[in-house]
Protein backbone atom coordinates (compact mmCIF):
# COMPACT_ATOMS: atom_id res chain seq x y z
CA UNK A 1 0.00 0.00 0.00
CA UNK A 2 1.68 3.22 -0.53
CA UNK A 3 1.46 6.05 1.72
CA UNK A 4 0.28 9.49 1.45
CA UNK A 5 3.41 10.64 0.94
CA UNK A 6 3.86 8.14 -2.18
CA UNK A 7 0.36 10.18 -3.41
CA UNK A 8 2.02 13.61 -3.84
CA UNK A 9 5.42 12.40 -4.88
CA UNK A 10 6.17 13.98 -8.45
CA UNK A 11 7.99 12.27 -10.61
CA UNK A 12 9.22 13.66 -14.20
CA UNK A 13 9.16 11.74 -17.44
CA UNK A 14 9.78 13.40 -20.49
CA UNK A 15 7.48 15.07 -22.55
CA UNK A 16 4.39 13.74 -20.46
CA UNK A 17 1.87 15.17 -18.17
CA UNK A 18 2.83 14.24 -14.62
CA UNK A 19 0.98 14.80 -11.47
CA UNK A 20 0.11 13.59 -8.05
CA UNK A 21 -3.19 11.81 -7.44
CA UNK A 22 -4.90 11.40 -4.58
CA UNK A 23 -7.10 8.46 -6.12
CA UNK A 24 -4.96 5.27 -6.33
CA UNK A 25 -3.34 3.61 -3.18
CA UNK A 26 -1.38 1.08 -5.57
CA UNK A 27 2.57 1.51 -4.38
CA UNK A 28 3.30 1.51 -7.92
CA UNK A 29 0.22 4.40 -8.85
CA UNK A 30 1.39 7.49 -7.72
CA UNK A 31 2.36 9.36 -10.85
CA UNK A 32 -0.37 10.41 -13.55
CA UNK A 33 0.61 10.34 -17.25
CA UNK A 34 -1.67 11.37 -19.70
CA UNK A 35 -3.46 11.69 -21.93
CA UNK A 36 -3.51 7.67 -22.82
CA UNK A 37 -5.47 6.20 -25.39
CA UNK A 38 -5.52 2.21 -25.63
CA UNK A 39 -7.92 0.84 -28.23
CA UNK A 40 -8.44 -3.16 -29.22
CA UNK A 41 -6.65 -5.01 -32.62
CA UNK A 42 -4.61 -3.81 -35.12
CA UNK A 43 -7.52 -1.11 -35.85
CA UNK A 44 -6.28 0.15 -32.91
CA UNK A 45 -3.88 1.94 -34.22
CA UNK A 46 -5.90 4.27 -36.78
CA UNK A 47 -8.16 5.11 -34.00
CA UNK A 48 -5.62 6.10 -31.82
CA UNK A 49 -4.09 8.08 -34.49
CA UNK A 50 -7.51 9.85 -34.61
CA UNK A 51 -8.11 10.07 -30.70
CA UNK A 52 -5.00 11.59 -30.07
CA UNK A 53 -4.81 14.39 -32.04
CA UNK A 54 -7.47 15.29 -30.13
CA UNK A 55 -6.26 14.63 -26.98
CA UNK A 56 -3.43 16.20 -27.72
CA UNK A 57 -5.57 19.61 -28.39
CA UNK A 58 -7.05 18.79 -24.85
CA UNK A 59 -10.10 17.57 -26.81
CA UNK A 60 -11.92 15.25 -24.22
CA UNK A 61 -11.63 11.44 -23.75
CA UNK A 62 -15.34 11.12 -24.79
CA UNK A 63 -14.71 13.03 -27.93
CA UNK A 64 -11.47 11.00 -28.52
CA UNK A 65 -12.77 7.60 -27.84
CA UNK A 66 -16.18 8.37 -30.38
CA UNK A 67 -14.08 9.97 -33.14
CA UNK A 68 -11.47 7.10 -33.02
CA UNK A 69 -13.79 3.98 -33.34
CA UNK A 70 -15.73 6.19 -35.65
CA UNK A 71 -12.70 5.64 -38.24
CA UNK A 72 -13.07 2.09 -38.04
CA UNK A 73 -16.95 2.06 -38.08
CA UNK A 74 -16.28 4.03 -41.27
CA UNK A 75 -14.15 1.46 -43.32
CA UNK A 76 -15.43 -1.55 -45.25
CA UNK A 77 -11.92 -3.47 -45.18
CA UNK A 78 -12.89 -3.96 -41.70
CA UNK A 79 -15.56 -7.09 -41.53
CA UNK A 80 -16.42 -6.68 -37.93
CA UNK A 81 -17.22 -3.25 -37.23
CA UNK A 82 -19.93 -0.91 -38.92
CA UNK A 83 -19.89 -0.20 -42.67
CA UNK A 84 -18.73 -3.74 -43.91
CA UNK A 85 -19.42 -5.59 -40.76
CA UNK A 86 -20.47 -9.17 -41.69
CA UNK A 87 -23.80 -10.10 -41.45
CA UNK A 88 -26.03 -12.72 -39.15
CA UNK A 89 -26.85 -16.34 -40.27
CA UNK A 90 -30.05 -14.30 -41.89
CA UNK A 91 -27.94 -11.66 -43.78
CA UNK A 92 -28.81 -9.02 -41.96
CA UNK A 93 -25.65 -6.28 -40.58
CA UNK A 94 -26.96 -5.63 -36.96
CA UNK A 95 -24.96 -3.42 -34.83
CA UNK A 96 -23.88 -3.27 -31.47
CA UNK A 97 -22.48 -0.63 -29.51
CA UNK A 98 -21.95 1.40 -26.45
CA UNK A 99 -20.39 4.53 -24.43
CA UNK A 100 -19.44 5.76 -21.41
CA UNK A 101 -18.16 9.15 -19.92
CA UNK A 102 -16.65 10.27 -16.86
CA UNK A 103 -19.55 11.27 -15.39
CA UNK A 104 -21.04 7.74 -14.66
CA UNK A 105 -23.15 9.10 -17.99
CA UNK A 106 -23.30 6.04 -20.31
CA UNK A 107 -25.64 5.35 -23.76
CA UNK A 108 -25.87 2.15 -26.18
CA UNK A 109 -27.54 1.06 -28.70
CA UNK A 110 -28.12 -3.10 -29.69
CA UNK A 111 -29.62 -4.71 -32.57
CA UNK A 112 -28.95 -1.35 -34.74
CA UNK A 113 -29.23 -1.81 -38.28
CA UNK A 114 -28.90 -0.07 -41.42
CA UNK A 115 -27.01 2.93 -39.75
CA UNK A 116 -23.45 3.97 -40.02
CA UNK A 117 -22.37 5.12 -36.75
CA UNK A 118 -24.04 2.85 -33.94
CA UNK A 119 -21.52 4.62 -31.29
CA UNK A 120 -22.43 7.89 -32.35
CA UNK A 121 -26.05 6.72 -31.34
CA UNK A 122 -25.02 5.34 -28.48
CA UNK A 123 -24.06 8.86 -27.42
CA UNK A 124 -26.98 10.38 -28.48
CA UNK A 125 -28.96 7.97 -25.85
CA UNK A 126 -26.70 9.01 -23.43
CA UNK A 127 -26.98 12.61 -24.08
CA UNK A 128 -31.01 13.14 -25.26
CA UNK A 129 -32.67 10.66 -23.53
CA UNK A 130 -33.15 9.34 -19.88
CA UNK A 131 -32.26 5.84 -21.03
CA UNK A 132 -28.89 3.78 -21.30
CA UNK A 133 -29.88 1.49 -23.91
CA UNK A 134 -31.85 1.39 -27.06
CA UNK A 135 -32.41 -1.43 -29.49
CA UNK A 136 -33.49 -2.24 -33.00
CA UNK A 137 -36.44 -0.68 -34.65
CA UNK A 138 -36.92 1.88 -32.06
CA UNK A 139 -32.81 2.84 -32.06
CA UNK A 140 -32.89 2.76 -35.86
CA UNK A 141 -36.19 5.42 -35.35
CA UNK A 142 -34.28 6.98 -32.89
CA UNK A 143 -31.11 7.21 -34.55
CA UNK A 144 -33.37 9.12 -37.75
CA UNK A 145 -34.92 11.75 -35.71
CA UNK A 146 -31.64 12.24 -34.62
CA UNK A 147 -30.43 13.13 -38.18
CA UNK A 148 -28.19 9.83 -38.90
CA UNK A 149 -28.81 8.66 -42.53
CA UNK A 150 -29.79 5.15 -43.40
CA UNK A 151 -27.29 3.46 -45.15
CA UNK A 152 -26.66 -0.08 -46.27
CA UNK A 153 -23.77 -1.85 -44.29
CA UNK A 154 -23.56 -5.24 -46.44
CA UNK A 155 -20.73 -4.73 -48.91
CA UNK A 156 -20.19 -6.81 -51.87
CA UNK A 157 -17.42 -8.58 -50.13
CA UNK A 158 -19.26 -9.51 -46.93
CA UNK A 159 -22.52 -10.64 -49.11
CA UNK A 160 -20.11 -12.83 -51.36
CA UNK A 161 -18.52 -14.51 -47.76
CA UNK A 162 -22.03 -15.03 -46.17
CA UNK A 163 -23.35 -16.52 -49.58
CA UNK A 164 -20.76 -18.67 -49.71
CA UNK A 165 -20.63 -19.96 -46.06
CA UNK A 166 -24.50 -20.73 -46.51
CA UNK A 167 -23.78 -23.19 -48.97
CA UNK A 168 -20.80 -24.52 -46.93
CA UNK A 169 -21.51 -24.11 -43.67
CA UNK A 170 -23.55 -25.99 -41.03
CA UNK A 171 -26.56 -23.45 -40.09
CA UNK A 172 -25.69 -22.31 -36.70
CA UNK A 173 -23.58 -19.47 -35.82
CA UNK A 174 -20.27 -19.35 -35.98
CA UNK A 175 -17.59 -18.99 -33.54
CA UNK A 176 -13.79 -18.96 -33.80
CA UNK A 177 -10.83 -17.23 -32.44
CA UNK A 178 -10.22 -15.49 -35.49
CA UNK A 179 -14.05 -13.84 -35.17
CA UNK A 180 -13.95 -11.14 -33.61
CA UNK A 181 -12.50 -7.87 -33.78
CA UNK A 182 -14.31 -5.27 -31.87
CA UNK A 183 -13.26 -1.79 -31.59
CA UNK A 184 -13.24 -0.61 -27.82
CA UNK A 185 -11.53 2.05 -26.80
CA UNK A 186 -10.39 3.37 -23.64
CA UNK A 187 -9.32 6.99 -23.03
CA UNK A 188 -7.53 9.25 -20.42
CA UNK A 189 -7.52 13.09 -20.88
CA UNK A 190 -5.31 16.42 -20.37
CA UNK A 191 -8.05 17.32 -17.13
CA UNK A 192 -7.61 13.73 -15.78
CA UNK A 193 -10.89 12.13 -17.17
CA UNK A 194 -11.61 8.84 -18.43
CA UNK A 195 -13.97 7.57 -21.34
CA UNK A 196 -14.93 4.70 -23.23
CA UNK A 197 -16.42 3.76 -26.60
CA UNK A 198 -17.16 0.00 -27.93
CA UNK A 199 -18.87 -0.86 -31.34
CA UNK A 200 -19.55 -3.91 -33.12
CA UNK A 201 -21.13 -6.00 -35.88
CA UNK A 202 -20.19 -8.87 -33.30
CA UNK A 203 -20.13 -12.55 -33.65
CA UNK A 204 -20.33 -13.26 -37.47
CA UNK A 205 -23.42 -15.55 -39.33
CA UNK A 206 -24.99 -14.93 -35.40
CA UNK A 207 -28.17 -16.04 -34.88
CA UNK A 208 -30.66 -12.98 -35.58
CA UNK A 209 -31.27 -11.02 -32.98
CA UNK A 210 -28.37 -11.92 -30.81
CA UNK A 211 -27.05 -9.44 -29.39
CA UNK A 212 -23.29 -9.59 -27.29
CA UNK A 213 -21.65 -7.97 -24.51
CA UNK A 214 -20.15 -4.57 -26.68
CA UNK A 215 -23.91 -2.84 -26.22
CA UNK A 216 -23.87 -3.82 -22.32
CA UNK A 217 -22.18 -1.54 -20.00
CA UNK A 218 -20.34 -3.86 -17.22
CA UNK A 219 -19.80 -6.03 -19.50
CA UNK A 220 -17.97 -4.71 -23.16
CA UNK A 221 -16.85 -1.32 -21.05
CA UNK A 222 -17.14 -0.18 -17.82
CA UNK A 223 -15.68 3.29 -16.59
CA UNK A 224 -15.11 4.57 -13.23
CA UNK A 225 -13.97 8.25 -13.00
CA UNK A 226 -12.45 7.40 -9.28
CA UNK A 227 -10.87 4.44 -10.63
CA UNK A 228 -10.04 3.21 -13.84
CA UNK A 229 -11.84 1.94 -17.26
CA UNK A 230 -11.75 -1.70 -18.74
CA UNK A 231 -13.44 -3.04 -21.98
CA UNK A 232 -13.57 -6.09 -23.95
CA UNK A 233 -13.26 -8.17 -26.97
CA UNK A 234 -13.75 -11.88 -27.64
CA UNK A 235 -16.60 -14.09 -26.98
CA UNK A 236 -19.25 -11.68 -26.14
CA UNK A 237 -21.39 -14.45 -24.07
CA UNK A 238 -18.60 -15.44 -21.36
CA UNK A 239 -17.92 -11.51 -21.23
CA UNK A 240 -21.86 -10.80 -20.41
CA UNK A 241 -21.71 -14.19 -17.89
CA UNK A 242 -18.73 -12.80 -15.54
CA UNK A 243 -19.57 -9.03 -16.30
CA UNK A 244 -16.30 -8.47 -17.49
CA UNK A 245 -15.47 -5.09 -17.49
CA UNK A 246 -17.36 -3.89 -13.87
CA UNK A 247 -15.37 -6.85 -12.35
CA UNK A 248 -12.07 -5.66 -13.77
CA UNK A 249 -12.80 -2.05 -12.37
CA UNK A 250 -13.77 -3.20 -9.51
CA UNK A 251 -10.72 -4.91 -9.17
CA UNK A 252 -8.62 -2.26 -9.43
CA UNK A 253 -10.97 -0.17 -7.08
CA UNK A 254 -9.33 -2.74 -4.88
CA UNK A 255 -5.75 -1.90 -5.39
CA UNK A 256 -4.82 -4.43 -8.79
CA UNK A 257 -2.61 -2.63 -11.35
CA UNK A 258 -4.60 -2.52 -14.74
CA UNK A 259 -2.51 -5.85 -15.99
CA UNK A 260 -3.49 -7.42 -13.04
CA UNK A 261 -6.75 -6.59 -12.90
CA UNK A 262 -7.05 -7.89 -17.03
CA UNK A 263 -5.14 -11.04 -15.57
CA UNK A 264 -7.80 -11.44 -12.73
CA UNK A 265 -10.89 -10.84 -15.47
CA UNK A 266 -9.42 -13.69 -17.88
CA UNK A 267 -8.88 -16.02 -14.73
CA UNK A 268 -12.76 -15.82 -13.84
CA UNK A 269 -13.68 -16.19 -17.29
CA UNK A 270 -11.23 -19.61 -17.07
CA UNK A 271 -12.65 -20.61 -13.97
CA UNK A 272 -16.69 -20.43 -15.02
CA UNK A 273 -16.32 -22.14 -18.21
CA UNK A 274 -15.70 -25.71 -18.65
CA UNK A 275 -15.26 -25.90 -22.38
CA UNK A 276 -13.20 -23.36 -23.49
CA UNK A 277 -12.64 -23.92 -27.10
CA UNK A 278 -12.68 -21.28 -28.92
CA UNK A 279 -13.36 -19.36 -25.91
CA UNK A 280 -11.10 -16.21 -27.19
CA UNK A 281 -11.78 -13.33 -24.78
CA UNK A 282 -9.31 -10.26 -24.95
CA UNK A 283 -9.63 -7.50 -22.05
CA UNK A 284 -8.52 -4.00 -21.98
CA UNK A 285 -7.76 -1.22 -18.83
CA UNK A 286 -6.14 1.74 -18.25
CA UNK A 287 -6.84 3.30 -14.83
CA UNK A 288 -6.46 7.25 -13.62
CA UNK A 289 -3.19 7.18 -13.20
CA UNK A 290 -2.74 6.57 -17.01
CA UNK A 291 -1.52 2.74 -16.38
CA UNK A 292 -3.17 0.42 -18.92
CA UNK A 293 -2.72 -3.75 -19.19
CA UNK A 294 -3.97 -6.06 -21.61
CA UNK A 295 -4.92 -9.57 -21.03
CA UNK A 296 -6.35 -12.95 -23.42
CA UNK A 297 -7.57 -16.28 -22.79
CA UNK A 298 -5.60 -17.16 -26.03
CA UNK A 299 -2.46 -15.84 -28.10
CA UNK A 300 -3.60 -13.72 -30.51
CA UNK A 301 -4.85 -10.69 -29.48
CA UNK A 302 -3.59 -7.09 -29.80
CA UNK A 303 -3.65 -3.19 -29.32
CA UNK A 304 -2.55 -0.38 -29.59
CA UNK A 305 -1.26 1.88 -26.98
CA UNK A 306 -0.30 6.02 -27.57
CA UNK A 307 1.03 7.86 -24.60
CA UNK A 308 3.17 10.83 -25.12
CA UNK A 309 6.03 8.53 -24.89
CA UNK A 310 4.60 5.56 -26.89
CA UNK A 311 2.82 5.07 -29.76
CA UNK A 312 2.64 0.79 -30.22
CA UNK A 313 0.68 -1.58 -31.62
CA UNK A 314 1.22 -4.97 -29.13
CA UNK A 315 0.62 -8.38 -28.69
CA UNK A 316 -1.18 -9.21 -25.22
CA UNK A 317 -0.08 -11.50 -22.59
CA UNK A 318 -2.38 -14.51 -22.44
CA UNK A 319 -3.26 -17.24 -20.57
CA UNK A 320 -3.15 -20.40 -22.71
C1 LIG B 1 -19.52 -9.96 -29.48
N1 LIG B 1 -17.63 -9.20 -28.22
O1 LIG B 1 -20.46 -9.61 -30.17
C2 LIG B 1 -18.30 -9.11 -29.49
C3 LIG B 1 -17.46 -9.56 -30.62
C4 LIG B 1 -16.10 -9.01 -30.56
O2 LIG B 1 -14.17 -8.46 -31.44
O3 LIG B 1 -15.54 -8.70 -29.58
N2 LIG B 1 -15.44 -8.86 -31.59
O4 LIG B 1 -19.52 -10.98 -28.81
Amino acid sequence: MGTRRDFIKLSAFAGTSVIASPLLSNENQDSVTKPVVISTWDHGVVANKVSWEILLNNGSALDAVEEGVRVVESDPRGTTVGVGGSPDRDGFVTLDACIMNHKNECGSVAFLQDIEHPISVARKVMEETPHVMLAGKGAYQFAIEQGFEKKELLTEQTKEAWEKWLKTSEYKPVVNIENHDTIASLALDSQGNLAGACTTSGMRYKMHGRVGDSPIIGAGLFVDNEVGAACGTGMGEAIIRTAGSAIIVEMMRNGMSPQKACEAGIERIIEKHSDLTDLQVGFLALNKNGEYGGFAVYKGFTYAIHTADIDEYKNSEFKI
